[in-house]
Order: structure tokens, then sequence, then C-alpha cells
């Protein structure tokens, strides 16, 4: 369902849409202590590749209102991250951040399926974290009926699914393995519930993920992409008719994909580090915001008016270097996926033995792989991890239910390195 007429706007109207956002940004910020010296008057859209980057330590350095861009007293809501990787940072909203706030994620949902009427059960986490109330207002504006749930207390949104009969769950897909394990253990074939569509985001997964879900649920299972930074969820869609990438709602979200060690712009196609400016934030506008986040920028399909990113394959800063290789845990998930016998629930645990770094995929056993089958499943996967990915790793093949569950983001990698 399309949810409003921008999405339909011929190219030409969305470049002079942009543009005249652009200019409109720029003269707003022309007083501002931070941005007019990095803005220079009249610049267009095409001088973009030329300003300076914004950076999370921009952020940090001006924790928690240095880089507002509105009096204090026009905020109407404030969300921060949880800052476990440095000092947290701010989302700030003024009346119109929250519309717009709402009018992307409506936008989002219903790419994703969803229409006035359909029931929409939100185990994003509510509070400072912008994903429960993002999807939440988002999935009000678009006239849908919302179950609050946040996150947490999980043999309970199982029998909340069951009763109340949602269509639609927005969840962490690591939270979504928990809740089928749930169904599973309550006795209910999780295919036979309510639910039809999955909106999952917060954190990276896999094409094997996605038929992971799929293939135990009865649903179809479909990406959206946000950060704090930006606005928070619904940045980024996938469409449920094509499920081929997200719709990036550019806008407002004007993206580049850069190379993230020189800095320099790639064409579309490329990959690279995903940087974004806002063009219409009005609290906290952004100007070529380094995401850190690694993927690439691809034609439009079904909202032609917007290009795709491809999904996140994971953040430059969770890349494992192990003796010289770069790993991403996107790559490991993918491939114990895949590996028969093998759940999907698994840490990455990174240590150090003498002068060499050691990874151990710790992964449990799927419920119905007997004990002398886990052997083998080890040894399948850690070929293949040498084959693929070209590292060794070590693999333990554990019981089921003993790697921990996470309730919104996962912590896919326990360092003891250090
Ligand atoms: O995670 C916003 C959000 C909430 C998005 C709910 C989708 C659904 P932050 O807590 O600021 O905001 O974390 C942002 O999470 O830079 C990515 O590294 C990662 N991330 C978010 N969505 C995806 C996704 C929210 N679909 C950071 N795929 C981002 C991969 C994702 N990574």
């Amino acid at each position: 369902m399309i949810f409003d007429e921008a999405e339909q706007l011929p190219a030409s109207e969305q470049s002079r849409l942009k543009e005249e956002r652009w200019r409109r940004l720029g003269e707003r910020l022309a007083a501002h202590p931070f941005h007019s010296r990095r803005i220079p008057a009249g610049s267009s859209l095409d001088d973009l590749v030329s300003l300076p980057f914004t950076t999370k330590q921009h952020l940090w350095d001006t924790y928690p209102f240095g880089l507002l861009a509105v009096d204090r007293s026009e905020l109407r809501r404030v969300h921060a991250t949880s800052g476990t990787k440095g000092r947290p940072t701010i989302a700030a909203y003024t009346h119109g951040d929250l519309e717009l706030f709402r009018n992307v994620n409506a936008r989002a949902l219903a790419s994703a399926g969803a229409g006035p009427g359909t029931v929409v059960h939100n185990a994003y986490g509510y509070g400072l974290f912008t994903g429960g109330l993002g999807a939440h207002y988002g999935a009000e504006r678009l006239g849908c009926t919302v179950v609050p749930v946040s996150g947490g207390m999980t043999p309970r949104q199982v029998q909340l699914i069951r009763d109340f009969e949602p269509a639609i769950i927005m969840v962490t897909p690591s939270y979504m393995l928990a809740l089928i394990d749930e169904f599973e253990r309550q006795g209910v074939d999780p295919r036979t519930s309510s639910l039809r569509i999955g909106i999952f985001g917060a954190e990276p997964w896999t094409e094997a993920m996605r038929a992971e879900i799929e293939g135990r649920m009865d649903m179809h299972a479909v990406d959206i992409y946000g950060l704090s930074e930006v606005m928070g969820p619904g940045v980024s869609q996938e469409c449920v008719e094509t499920k081929d990438g997200l719709h990036i709602w550019e806008d407002h979200f004007y993206p580049e994909v850069i190379d993230p060690v020189s800095g320099e712009v790639l064409p579309d196609g490329a990959i690279g580090e995903l940087v974004f400016t806002s063009l219409t934030k009005q609290a906290l506008p952004v100007i070529r915001y380094r995401t850190r986040d690694l993927t690439r920028l691809l034609p439009g399909t079904a909202r032609p008016a917007f290009r795709r990113m491809e999904k996140v394959t994971g953040r430059s800063d969770d890349m494992i270097i192990l003796r010289g290789v770069n790993v991403f845990p996107t790559q490991l998930e993918e491939l114990v996926v895949r590996t028969a016998g093998l759940s999907p629930h698994f840490q990455v645990i990174l240590e150090r033995e003498g002068r060499l770094d050691t990874l151990t995929v710790r992964v449990e056993a799927r419920s119905d792989c007997p004990p002398e089958r886990r052997d083998p499943a080890a040894e399948a996967l850690a070929r293949e991890v040498k084959d693929r990915v070209g590292v060794t790793i070590a693999v333990e093949v554990v019981d089921p239910d003993t790697v921990e569950r996470s309730v919104g983001k996962l912590q896919r990698v326990v360092d003891r390195r250090s």
C-alpha cells in the first residue's frame, strides 16, 4: 500500500523537492555555530560531496544538546542510545520532527504490507530506545491497531499473540527466534499463528535468517532500518511485494556511500559506508553523518522514486580481524543457519592464546539433533567457514537453551581478548 504521494513523484519532481529542502536547511543553519562554518552559502546537493563529514565523535563532544538547531523549549521528546560503545548519543524531536517520525514509519509499515485496521504486535523496546515509540506512532498514524507489548515476558508475548491475533509483528529478528521457540515450548505450531508479516530490524540479519524465520512461521520477513542519529526506525524499509532490499525515504534522508578509509564517494552499486544528510529534520539535523553501516545503493523497484540499500552486512566497527582476515558476524550467521543440526542461536567468542587471536562459535544444537550428530555438525561448520571466509575457527555445539537470549538488540560477539 502507498502511504503518501511523495512515494509516487516522478524523478524530476523528487530532485526538485530534495534541492529545495537542502536549500531551506542551509538557510535555517546559516547562523548555527557548528553547521554554518561547514555549509557554504548557496550550495546545491551536488556540492554535498565536498562538505565535511559528521561523526559520532562530534555528537559525543557536544553531548547532550550542543548541536541543537532549535531552542530547547521547542523540544517535545528526547531519546538516547545506551552508549555501550562510548558515551550515549541523543535523538531530539520538535513537534514537526515527531510528525516526520510518525509519517516515515507509517510509510514503512504500509510498504511492509500493513494498512488501516491491521493489528500490529509491537515488541520493540519502549523507552529511550527509538524502536518502540517510533514503530508505535507510525502504526497509529497508518490507522493500525497497536499492541504495545515492548520487549521481555516472552511467554506472555506468545499468549497475547494467540489472544489478539495480530497479522504483523515488529521486533528484532533475534528476539523473533526466541518467540518462535516459546511457541513450540507451549506446544503450539508457530505456523498456525495469525502472524503473516514480521518487520525486523535494529540489528543485522541475513538472507539465511529470513529463510529460517519464514520457514518456521507462515510469514513474510521484511527488513526495517534506521538509527537514532538520523531519526530512529523508518529511515528505510523493505517492500513486502519484492523483499529485495530497503527503499530509503530519500525525500527526507539523503544517502551517500563512501569508501570508509579514503572518504571518497562511491558510485551506486559499490559497497561502502552509508552516510546520511537529513533534509527536513528541525531539532538535530545531520549533514553527511557517517553511520559506520556497510551496504550499497541500488535502483528502486517497488518504489521507483527511491533508491534501495542492500541489507546491511554489518558495521565497520563489528568487523573482526582474525589473523589478518576480515570476518563479519553476519558471514558466520549465514553459515551457521545453513548447517544441518545447528540452531540459529549462537555466540562468537574471541580470545587470545599467546599472541594469536582465536574465534569460537558457541552454537546450540537443534532440539531434534541427536548427540552423535553434533561433532559432524561442528566439523561441517568449521569447514564451511574455512572454505568461504578463509579462517580457521573452533566450533562448540552446546545443548538447546544454553546460549543467552536477547530481548532487544542482540550482543553476538563476546570479546575476552583484553
Ligand atoms: O536501532 C533504530 C531501529 C529501531 C531500527 C527498530 C529498526 C527497528 P539505534 O539504536 O540508534 O537505532 O541503532 C542504530 O542499529 O546504525 C545499525 O548498525 C543497526 N541497525 C538498525 N537497523 C538495522 C537493520 C535503531 N535493519 C544501528 N539491519 C544502526 C542492520 C541495523 N543493522
